[in-house]
């Protein structure tokens, strides 16, 4: 501990003045003749000299006896663990324990004494723990008996957070650009400030919630493949990523392409095959114009072009003089191109 020592020496021809502790041969200097210093001695029993001289080497010596008390606790500091701190793994510890006088133990424990592990000073160390909420005693006493406590509540979280996307879908192909991006982040200890989304390379919004719930920025969707990456953190830095490759098809052409294939069945060459001099009857979807074209199996045009306005979504074709054989007909209107085959027998 620390000792305070202020003293005094009266003589006109004062020279120097020094101490020897516990009857050391070592005489250690002191400046004076107003001394006001401290000294650091162990707990107990003392004796200290004090030797003042002067310029005609005549010298006083005088001593006093006493005994110091260490009445101030050890002093712990944790560089880890550390409080409300969540861990990514099993943290390395990092306690050291001072004392001015004298340290009797150190302990650490763990959860009620779980675990207890005795140190003298520092301990450096991984105590090797998984995933849970743990709380640390960390327990000092000297040789005076005085103690001190100090409780750290800290967390390990080894848990990548899991990402579960539903939009866009995986290898799927839009026709419209309004794309909501939805994911459900799950972590315990997920870290909104640390999550986030990416669209075709470029950063795009933080989440601020776990439901995610965004319309992708329709300026970035660019025709062909795209591809989202979702980037998840928690609170211990444990990353997650999720990407997500998607088409986009113009809206136009592919709704054509959707038409055609759903309404093909739907138009009706009837007869087919048409006897010798008869008129075929074309049955479709009813559309605001409709354009009637029949062709040979060369590509030749057979008509003229055949424009049904009363939107009935049926015209005759008198084909009575066309020869023999297969022709290709072609309906078409703004929604929609139709193409079939009819056979003149
Ligand atoms: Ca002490
Ligand atoms: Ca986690």
């Amino acid at each position: 501990m620390r000792f305070l020592l202020k003293l005094n020496v009266q003589d006109e021809n004062f020279r120097k003045i020094q101490y020897s502790l516990d009857n050391g041969a070592t005489w250690n200097p002191l400046s004076g003749p107003n001394v006001n210093t401290t000294l650091a001695l162990a707990e107990g029993n003392h004796k200290v000299i004090f030797m003042a001289d002067d310029w005609f080497t005549k010298y006083s010596k005088d001593s006093v006896n006493f005994s110091t008390v260490d009445t101030t606790s050890p002093v712990i500091t944790t560089v880890n663990p550390r409080e409300g701190i969540i861990y990514p793994k099993s943290p390395l510890f990092n306690i050291n324990v001072t004392d001015e006088t004298a340290l009797d133990s150190s302990y650490f424990s763990l959860d009620n004494g779980i675990t207890k592990t005795l140190f003298e000073g520092n301990f450096i160390g991984n105590p090797n723990l998984s995933e849970g909420d743990y709380q640390a005693l960390i327990s000092s006493v000297d040789k005076a008996s005085n103690k001190k406590d100090s409780i750290i509540n800290f967390s390990i979280d080894e848990t990548t957070p899991g990402i579960i996307a539903t939009s866009p879908k995986s290898d799927s192909t839009y026709n419209n650009k309004n794309i909501n991006l939805e994911c459900l982040l799950r972590d315990k200890n997920l870290d909104l400030s640390n999550s986030y989304f990416v669209l075709n390379d470029e950063i795009q919004d933080y989440f601020n919630d776990s439901i995610v719930n965004i319309p992708l920025d329709s300026s970035k969707i660019k025709e062909g493949q795209n591809k989202v990456e979702i980037y998840a953190s928690d609170l211990a830095r444990n990353p997650s990523d999720t990407l997500i490759n998607f088409i986009y098809k113009d809206t136009i052409t592919g709704l054509k392409d959707k038409v055609i294939d759903k309404k093909y069945n739907e138009l009706i060459a009837y007869p087919n095959p048409l006897p010798r001099g008869g008129n075929v009857r074309l049955n479709y979807p009813k559309g605001k114009t409709t354009y009637i074209d029949i062709f040979d199996m060369s590509g030749r045009k057979m008509n003229k072009t055949i424009q049904d306005n009363d939107k009935n979504g049926e015209t005759e074709v008198n084909m009575s003089d066309y020869s023999s054989g297969v022709y290709l007909y072609r309906v078409r209107s703004v929604a929609a191109i139709y193409n079939g085959i009819v056979i003149k027998e």
